[in-house]
């Protein structure tokens, strides 16, 4: 066979103990389902595929349910729901509960995964329904095989305004599906180029293909969609919603699209942001754009998925009223209802756009009859190209576990967003991909742990980051203790060990315009109306309270008033909210300014620790996984003292303020 080009990441399959495990699962019993389904032989498959690589046996097909067997049998209640299992050994006897055939092969992934970690299967008792139904992956890949934002090399699922369609893209659906995503967009949001024909004969046949391989895992195929198709590709002068001109073609267009694409779930799209054309452009409102789309693809069962990402990015901001983190809740809040049953709105954790600590969007909750999705990004844009180790998962549990006071007791992010809170099934979480064609598929081997993480979590919001840290070292890396451990004293505080040596207390930004990486403290791309985060001698900070921007009153209360006010401001956002004097001592007893120079002089010192600990491994992981890490933290220890350097000599000579400890500032 040949060899392949790419990592089998925590689908390894390699030599495991048993202990004893092997006498439950001597063959396979299949009840209520059917052994010729897609899925059901994925799951088959992998159960296969899994045992012999893992403990070299080959179990065979059982008439009955007989000690010793593995029993997978439907069964839909009120507890094991759609997409659901249950596991559970009692006397020999080891049950795979599922409600539908993607329920079966989740908890086949599930029963691998406790394999691979070298659990024992005995007195196993676990429910699991998803708690988000729809998980998706959103890929920002161009045609031409680059991918926005992509730190990974190029594209898999296209090369050269070609489509690929081989091992790999089976591979990648394991993989997904494997975590529990049921859904993936595999091209980039700005549909540009060749992308906008990927609904047109010339990309059918391998839509359909794609489409066919993501459905034997559980996955549906969606596309991001040009909003100007009507006259980049239909020839058409508007693309104005209301045209009848439009309509008709769209209808024309989305009946030839869902004949040709068997299991395609729907559209993601992004509309007037950022240079993309929408329904502004006639007068129209965000809700006539996507209710027009929805209402087309409906008969189908099609779903669109809108983005929030909505903000005028030319706009003049010396005026203090006007502030992009506004825009988002500016321009949705007021169709809250009209939104058709089948749109989605996705909307960015923070109101700004990815950065390494932003408060939550306050859309989401904000809205209370829309239905919405939570975007998170995976891929690594402001937080170190997957060249700096930045651990999201913990980032992604806090979004999660806030409170919006939308009302009721089921009022979190996660409440909103599994639909729990508004009893919506069109509801879920999406993620920027962080995946690429290189081998190990993330860039870093380590940043593996946040594709794998953020499937784990949407499909169960309760785990903590710490025990999917542990599954997906245990699994890719190393059951050994030793490197379980220091695996997780690097990359549990990895995230705050980013966030000291960057950007301070919520601020943002600072990074090279463009490229997002590497310090640049006046570089924000659209600053040509003055710096980003307002520093001048006394102080700093964006004053988004009642008297600034009037940002902070966006929140229900009580949120509204805690960021209001700069002493209930949760510190870690204080420069997000106000502009603070240098002087300010905060909680710590420290200076705001002295804070900035103590942060970033111990955001490099603990890299230099996560370095000693990774080194301490060599001869103990996989020597190809060591020296990519290796060659990594090279870099990210570099970028560290450049962002420490540059923040602390620019905040010293604006404030004039040295140091108290005496430490050289460059
Ligand atoms: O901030 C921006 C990114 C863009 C991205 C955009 C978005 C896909 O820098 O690269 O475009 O967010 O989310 O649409």
């Amino acid at each position: 066979m040949e060899e392949k080009k790419w990592s089998e990441l925590w689908l390894k399959y390699t030599e495991k103990e048993k202990r004893g495990n092997d006498k439950l699962i001597q063959g396979v019993y299949l009840k209520g389902f059917d052994a010729s389904d897609a899925v059901v032989k994925s799951a088959l498959e992998e159960w296969t595929a899994g045992l012999k690589g893992m403990y070299g046996m080959e179990p065979a097909m059982e008439e009955n349910p007989n000690a010793g067997v593995l029993s997978l049998i439907r069964k839909a209640d009120g507890r094991i729901r759609k997409e659901g299992y249950e596991l559970l050994e009692q006397d020999g006897c080891l049950q795979l509960l599922a409600g539908d055939e993607k329920g079966l092969l989740y908890g086949v992934f599930h029963l691998l995964r406790l394999i691979s970690m070298e659990k024992d299967l005995r007195g196993i008792s676990l429910l699991c329904n998803p708690d988000n139904p729809l998980r998706m992956l959103n890929h920002w890949d161009n045609m031409d095989g680059s991918i926005e934002r992509g730190y990974s090399g190029n594209s898999f699922f296209f090369e050269q305004d070609r489509v690929i369609v081989d091992g790999r893209t089976r591979d990648y659906a394991r993989l997904a599906a494997s975590v529990g995503i049921n859904g993936v967009v595999i091209n980039n949001v700005n549909v540009k180029q060749a992308a906008t024909y990927l609904i047109t004969d010339r990309y059918f046949a391998e839509m359909k293909a794609m489409a066919e391989i993501f459905a034997e895992y559980g996955i549906k195929l969606y596309l991001s969609l040009n909003y100007a198709a009507t006259m980049e590709l239909g020839g058409l002068d508007s693309a104005d919603p209301l045209d009848p001109g439009v309509i008709a073609w769209w209808e024309k267009k989305m009946k030839e699209v869902f004949e040709r694409i068997p299991n395609l779930g729907g559209f993601l799209v992004k509309a007037d942001s950022e240079g993309r054309p929408g329904p502004f452009t006639y007068g129209r409102t965000q809700a006539d754009g996507a209710n027009m789309l929805a209402d087309i693809v409906k008969p189908y069962g099609g779903i669109i998925i809108w983005r929030c990402f909505v903000y005028n990015c030319t706009q003049d901001w010396r005026d203090y009223k006007t502030d992009r983190a506004r825009a988002g809740y500016d321009n949705f809040i007021k169709m809250d209802g009209d939104y058709h049953d089948n749109v989605i709105l996705q909307i960015k954790n923070g109101p700004m756009d990815f950065q390494i600590r932003e408060p939550i969007s306050p859309l989401l909750g904000g809205l209370k009859k829309t239905n919405q999705m939570l975007e998170v990004q995976v891929a690594q844009e402001y937080t170190g190209h997957q060249i700096d180790v930045c651990y999201l998962i913990p980032m992604f549990k806090e979004i999660l576990d806030f409170k919006t006071y939308c009302g009721g007791d089921l009022d979190t992010v996660a409440d909103v967003i599994s639909g729990r809170t508004m009893g919506n099934a069109n509801a879920g979480i999406a993620a920027v991909c962080n995946t690429g064609n290189d081998f190990c598929w993330t860039g870093s081997e380590l940043a593996a742990a946040n594709f794998y993480g953020f499937g784990r979590l949407a499909f169960r919001t309760s785990l903590s980051a710490e025990e999917i840290l542990e599954e997906w070292i245990r699994m890719s890396v190393s059951n050994e203790a030793e490197v379980v451990e220091t695996i997780e004293k690097i990359m549990l505080p990895s995230r705050e060990t980013y966030e000291k040596y960057t950007s301070p207390l919520g601020i943002g930004w600072m990074v090279t315009p463009h490229v997002h990486y590497g310090c640049s403290v006046d570089g924000y791309e659209y600053s040509r109306w003055g710096t980003y985060h307002r520093a001048d001698h006394l102080g700093i900070g964006v004053d988004r309270s009642d008297k600034g921007t009037g940002y902070a009153l966006q929140y229900y209360e009580p949120n509204a008033s805690m960021y209001n006010k700069m002493e209930s401001c949760p510190e870690e956002l204080l420069l997000f909210f106000h502009h603070v004097p240098y002087t300010y001592v905060l909680k710590s007893n420290k200076t705001l300014i002295q804070h900035i120079y103590d942060s970033h002089f111990e955001g490099v010192e603990e890299v230099e620790e996560m370095i000693r600990l990774w080194e301490s491994l060599q001869g103990k992981v996989d020597t190809g996984v060591y020296e990519n890490v290796r060659r990594r933290f090279g870099m990210q220890l570099s970028n560290a003292k450049e962002w420490r350097d540059q923040v602390n000599s620019y905040f010293y000579r604006k404030s004039g303020i040295a140091d108290e400890r005496g430490r050289v500032i460059y």
